[in-house]
């Protein structure tokens, strides 16, 4: 039996005397919140840690996700994917906006674009993609589809941070991509979330959007919200963006050896990132397909009989959920790929402090199993 439960993820800490100074700046400086020092010096170092030049901070990524929305003012309906966490879509209904899904492409989790080209009709402004696991999506394809039908993309990144797409990060494709810095992502704020903008004056848009549209004591110009990271958030960022090599180089580590350990087990397929990609190993899912004799839902018990809390990521779809299993585009006929996935996907644990043993100890319950 197992030692200790093993999470599906778990954050990254650095120790905590490093954080120390960090609170002992915010306490001098007597900012905790709306644009400080803190604040400021995070969206300058990811700019530069991800090859962005504009990042906007906010408070999780599912506001940047509404905020973007409003940003570009998109209305009618959106393109997006079944196969994601619920954010994705419930940033449309929070827009008062209407999802249409349109399958995902066999192979790599993301939206595909025959699927996309098929979808769009007259009320069609936007669509949203989603970087599904950090594996980019056919990001050339998309953009030739949006400047065909004038459709503006939103590329919903919460996974992808750090993540590379021919020499350049993917972050640059679209109008707007957003981030999240959630607890269980491979970098964190605790929580928080970036929108990577194009230009300055995006970038300043959105700025006022976060703070609930003040341009000055007397102004308001929008109708903005309140999406603003505050300064304990961000210096953890700036703490945390020192260790994200190593945290990151361990990830890999971890998908190495999984890769290997699982190369021969009847019934698992280990997804690869697409060619000419470098993800960040975020998470580290594995198909269950029927050459084995008990399916995904078995091996996903029969780990937490050990203690071993994998996830069903992305299970049930967006698309059968309460609130939007009655549009036409949710029905399963029409998702086929999506609901194939949410059958048979298991996200094994991944992150820095797991250890060797641990992934010796869950790639061989997987392959000492039929
Ligand atoms: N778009 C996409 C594609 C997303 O995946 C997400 C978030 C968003 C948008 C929205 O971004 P945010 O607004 O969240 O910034 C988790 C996360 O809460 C969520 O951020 C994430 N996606 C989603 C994929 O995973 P749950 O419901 O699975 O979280 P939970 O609480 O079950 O945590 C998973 C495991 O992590 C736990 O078993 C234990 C471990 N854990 C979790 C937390 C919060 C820890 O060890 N420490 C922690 O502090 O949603």
């Amino acid at each position: 039996m197992s030692e200790k439960p093993i999470y599906v993820t778990r954050p990254h800490l650095p120790p905590l005397s490093e954080f120390i100074p960090y609170l002992e700046s915010i306490w001098a400086s007597g900012m905790l919140s709306n644009g400080g020092p803190m604040h400021r010096q995070l969206e300058q170092a990811l700019g530069d840690y991800l090859g962005v030049n504009h990042v906007a901070l906010v408070a999780n990524g599912t506001i940047g996700l509404i905020t973007a929305l409003q940003a570009l003012r998109i209305s009618g309906e959106v393109i997006t994917t079944p196969y994601s966490f619920v954010a994705t879509a419930h940033a449309l209904l929070w827009n008062g906006l209407r999802p249409v899904f349109a399958d995902v492409e066999p192979g790599s989790f993301n939206l595909d674009p025959m699927r996309i080209e098929a979808a769009i009709t007259p009320a069609t402004t936007a669509i949203m993609p989603v970087h599904c696991y950090g594996n980019p999506c056919a990001v050339e394809a998309i953009e030739r589809i949006a400047d065909r039908h004038g459709l503006k993309v939103i590329y919903d990144a919460a996974h992808a941070f750090g993540v590379r797409h021919r020499g350049q990060s993917v972050l640059g494709h679209g109008d707007l991509s957003v981030l999240s810095f959630h607890a269980t992502k491979a970098f964190h704020t605790f929580e928080g979330g970036a929108i990577v903008c194009p230009d300055a004056a995006t970038k300043s848009y959105i700025d006022q959007l976060k703070n609930f549209g003040i341009v000055d004591e007397t102004t308001v110009a929008t109708a903005g919200i309140n999406g603003k990271m505050s300064e304990i958030n961000a210096a953890f960022g700036l703490l945390e963006l020192q260790h994200i090599e190593g945290a990151l180089a361990r990830r890999r580590a971890i998908d190495h050896l999984y890769r290997e350990l699982l190369a021969n087990a009847p019934g698992i397929v280990c997804p690869p990132v697409a060619a000419g990609s470098e993800g960040n190993c975020s998470y580290f899912p594995i198909l269950v397909n029927e050459q084995r004799q008990q399916d995904r839902d078995a091996l996903y018990h029969l780990l937490k009989q050990h203690e071993i809390y994998a996830r069903r990521y992305f299970y049930p779809l967006i698309s059968d959920l309460p609130m939007y299993r009655d549009l036409p585009s949710a029905s399963p006929e029409h998702l086929p790929e999506a609901s194939r996935l949410a059958r048979t996907v298991l996200c094994l644990p991944i992150y820095p402090a797991l250890t060797d043993a641990d992934v010796e100890r869950i790639a061989g319950l997987i392959a000492n199993t039929r």
